[in-house]
């Protein structure tokens, strides 16, 4: 009988200890909290650029951490990319090679593997797939691209539309699952995302008068005349210029565009969706600016009206980013105000980048570098040393593999990242990746950017357009870093072209992307019937 208790009473110490044990690993798993914007151009970050915008909450997140300075996309474009951070793997294999189809849901993401791992996940805002998100304990997001104005959300009860400025819903939604329905016991994966900046870009009222009265510096490329590039950049529709609207974009009411004699094909979009209040407070500061476009625009050839749409572009770009930045202030104020930025690794990016006037663009979809490039900032206390920049060349590929090791869960073999602990610890004798890889999908679409796929070395870029089109073009990186010299046809760079070529052949062979599995891609265009059989 002794005995039999005194083993009992061992089994009772053993259980205890090995529960506390795993209480104190969970409590050590960190919280990662990922905030997202919608093409958030890095030009708009004062953090990268202090020309344009100051961000200061954005920036703390550098100051606290590191900034990624050679940070870019797989494919540069919204829903894909986001594909690509949940499953860690590309476009060609995840299936999500465009916007317009919606996301294959047996892929296994990086929340679900989390959630398994006994994290509490929830995600806010912008997801954009076609379908709701797998793998979180509680969801509120935007159905498709979302509204500025009063959006509609879709909830796990049901739709809801909530009267307001959607950067701030998003935030009100993140800290309300914060303050009441976070379990303390638990570490929580937090995916916190942005419809800002995207197209129409609609300013909270709080920013109309301050950044309508706003003047930029204008990009050294606005008036690109392409002159080294093949058709894809003479051909794409997103110039200021020519394919920016008036109204649709630039705010300017159909009466000012009846009384200029000016037809558009889009209507007023976003500013039809606020409601009298918001309208009148609207047209207190957008009608004066409509006025001085009646009385100057006669006089105003292409150069002009270039310099006028791209400030008025500005202006309203910029105006959504100062509520981002203050937002995102929100939130980390609230996590040091409840002691939890300790042990949170908080990650901020974008899903592209975004052109600002560079090649006289707006919109991304190229492997060119505004919208190949995206932000990356991340902080960590006690693992990244404040105030680091690293020039690795990272891509939102590697998400799903990092916040899985930093998590201590297991990682899927077939994802195809690359964990950034080793740098984020810096520890960069562990990182040994010399290139990267790119596959744009989606055309013949809006904004007309031909199929393109390519490497990227720190040194070079070599990418080839195919489709409609076989033509290659190759970018001396540090000798030319706007990209207005394609060096592929130049005798001075053809060991450096056969060089790039032998690596892009590597680079497909290693993620797995051919030429039949493209030829597969546009066969699924003919099926819909979006491009002729
Ligand atoms: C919308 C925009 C485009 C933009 C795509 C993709 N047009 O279609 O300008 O390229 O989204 O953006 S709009 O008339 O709806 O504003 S993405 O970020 O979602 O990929
Ligand atoms: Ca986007």
């Amino acid at each position: 009988m002794k005995t039999f208790s005194y083993c009992f009473l061992l089994l009772l110490l053993f259980s205890f200890s090995c529960k506390k044990q795993k209480q104190q690993t969970s409590h050590k798993r960190p919280n990662i909290v990922f905030i997202m914007s919608d093409d958030h151009a890095y030009q708009a970050i004062s953090a990268y650029n202090d020309k344009l915008i100051q961000t200061p909450s954005i920036d703390r997140i550098a100051k606290e951490g590191m900034l990624f300075t050679n940070a870019s996309v797989t494919n540069s474009i919204c829903a894909p990319s986001r594909a690509v951070i949940l499953t860690g793997k590309h476009s060609h294999i995840n299936g999500k090679i465009d916007n317009l189809s919606p996301f294959d849901t047996t892929n296994v993401t990086f929340p679900q593997l989390l959630q398994k791992a006994g994290y509490q996940t929830a995600m806010f805002g912008k997801l954009h797939f076609g379908n709701n998100p797998k793998g979180f304990d509680e969801f509120k997001i935007l159905p498709g691209q979302g509204d500025y104005y009063n959006p509609k959300f879709i909830t796990q009860k049901g739709d809801t539309t909530i009267t307001g400025y959607v950067t701030d819903i998003i935030t009100d939604l993140t800290l309300d699952w914060m303050k009441n329905r976070r379990d303390s016991v638990k570490p929580f994966l937090l995916m916190y995302l942005h419809k800002a900046p995207h197209r129409t870009w609609m300013p909270a009222k709080r920013h109309y008068t301050e950044f309508t009265k706003k003047t930029y510096p204008v990009p050294e490329t606005l008036f690109d005349d392409y002159q080294t590039r093949g058709i894809a950049a003479k051909t794409a529709e997103m110039g200021i210029l020519d394919h920016m609207l008036l109204q649709y974009d630039l705010k300017i009411p159909k009466n000012a565009l009846e009384y200029l004699n000016i037809e558009e094909r889009l209507g007023a979009g976003g500013v039809n969706l606020l409601n009298p209040e918001q309208k009148k407070a609207w047209d207190a500061v957008y009608d004066p600016i409509a006025d001085d476009l009646k009385n100057t625009y006669t006089r105003m050839g292409d150069s002009l009206l270039t310099l006028w749409k791209y400030q008025r572009y500005m202006q309203d770009y910029l105006g959504t980013i100062a509520a981002v930045d203050e937002n995102v202030g929100r939130l980390l104020d609230y996590l040091d105000q409840e002691n939890l930025s300790e042990n949170t690794m908080v990650i901020y990016t974008s899903d592209q980048g975004f052109y600002l006037g560079e090649h006289g663009w707006f919109d991304k979809r190229f492997m060119y570098e505004e919208s190949f490039k995206t932000p990356l900032l991340i902080k960590w206390p006690n693992v990244i040393t404040p105030g680091t920049t690293e020039d690795e060349m990272v891509q939102n590929l590697d998400f799903a593999q990092t916040f899985l090791e930093a998590a201590g869960a297991d990682l899927p073999k077939d994802m195809q990242g690359k964990s950034l602990l080793p740098l984020l610890r810096g520890e960069k004798e562990k990182w040994d990746r010399d290139a990267v890889y790119y596959h744009y999908y989606e055309y013949p679409a809006e904004h007309t950017v031909k199929r393109h796929y390519g490497i990227a070395t720190k040194e070079y870029k070599l990418i080839h357009f195919y489709y409609d089109v076989d033509e290659w073009e190759l970018y001396d990186r540090k000798k030319d870093p706007q990209e207005v010299n394609n060096v592929f046809e130049d005798p001075e760079y053809t060991s450096v072209v056969d060089e790039m070529k032998q690596k892009l052949r590597e680079v497909r062979e290693k993620y797995q992307d051919s030429d039949s599995l493209s030829n597969g891609y546009i066969e699924l265009y003919k099926q819909k019937g979006w491009i002729e059989k």
